[in-house]
């Protein structure tokens, strides 16, 4: 088995302020929180940005260029430019920053699908800004967009023509036969690295069965051209991760995907799970891999073709 590609998200688009103190939104935190994930294990970062003084999910570049700076000064950690930012910003808005600052990798979403956070309102009871309960609450009629047309446009923008490569989010099966789709079409080189999501509401539940499935699956599709990676939001973040590193696959933690750190327990840095998620992988009897190992793994461009 390779070593551990451990991945850390550092805040994505999902949870809210109210939700945590600890989720990082300013460029000091996120910055601060993933210099600190990467010393605690994590090869990849993947981020998104926020505005800074409500904790808003951003596309703005000037958000994302608040923290890109100061992260590539303080790690040698693969940078992972998200390009699903969130549901309700358009692919060109999701594309900016990127686009700008020309990434090692990013993100890419495999299908459309809906993506319903509204759940996780009913559990707040104090908001802390005006925008977040109605952002929760109009995620019912709310379709994360990723058309083939826009998958093949992610593809040429930041793989064609700046030669990035990918995380590709796949929430269900029939984004593995997308990906084929689009490896038909000579339009995505392997090796692959799949990330299998699991527990948004819209994708697939956090269920032993579904991981064991995705990867009978994806050994059919891509034999041995492929990686996974496994990340479950909300409480099974760790029992997927573990059994993910397993069975060989690769893992993704962080406060994008699970507020806590156990049951009851909110989790105070970024770094608290990546350094859980380290111990789990090594008592497995796994090694975790540094950047420049997971670069190797991925075929990455290197960290000197970045544009921040
Ligand atoms: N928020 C995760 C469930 C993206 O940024 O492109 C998936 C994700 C999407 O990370
Ligand atoms: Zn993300």
């Amino acid at each position: 088995m390779s070593k551990v590609v451990i991945t850390c998200a550092i805040t994505g688009s999902i949870h809210t302020p109210s939700m945590s103190p600890y989720l990082p939104v300013t460029a000091q935190e996120i910055a601060g929180q993933a210099i600190d994930a990467a010393r605690a294990g994590a090869a990849i970062l993947h981020l998104h940005a926020r505005d800074p003084d409500n904790g808003r999910p951003s596309a703005a570049p000037e958000h994302f260029m608040g923290f890109l700076p100061q992260i590539a000064a303080g790690t040698d950690a693969v940078v992972n430019l998200s390009t699903g930012g969130s549901a309700v910003m358009s692919l060109d808005e999701r594309l900016a920053a990127p686009r700008e600052a020309r990434p090692e990798m990013c993100s890419l979403n495999m299908g459309s699908m809906n993506f319903a956070l509204y759940p996780m309102a009913a559990k707040i009871t104090e908001w802390k800004y005006d925008w977040e309960k109605p952002f929760l609450e109009n995620s019912d009629d709310l379709i994360f967009r990723n058309t083939p047309r826009d998958i093949a446009h992610v593809l040429d923008e930041m793989g064609t023509q700046r030669g990035a490569r990918f995380e590709f989010e796949c929430y269900d099966m029939g984004h593995l036969t997308m990906l084929a789709h689009f490896a038909d079409r000579g339009l995505v080189e392997p090796p692959f690295f799949i990330q299998f999501v699991f527990g948004v509401l819209g994708g697939m539940a956090p269920e032993p069965e579904n991981l064991t499935h995705m990867k009978r699956s994806a050994d059919k599709l891509f034999g041995d051209d492929y990686m996974f990676s496994v990340l479950a939001a909300g409480r099974q973040q760790m029992p997927m991760a573990a059994m993910s590193a397993g069975m060989g696959g690769h893992v993704r933690v962080g406060l994008e995907d699970s507020l806590m750190i156990a049951r009851g327990r909110l989790a105070r840095s970024n770094a608290e799970q990546v350094e859980k998620a380290r111990g789990i992988v090594e008592a497995l009897g796994r090694e975790i891999a540094t950047p420049d190992e997971a670069r190797a793994m991925l075929g990455l461009k290197g960290a000197d073709t970045v544009a921040f």
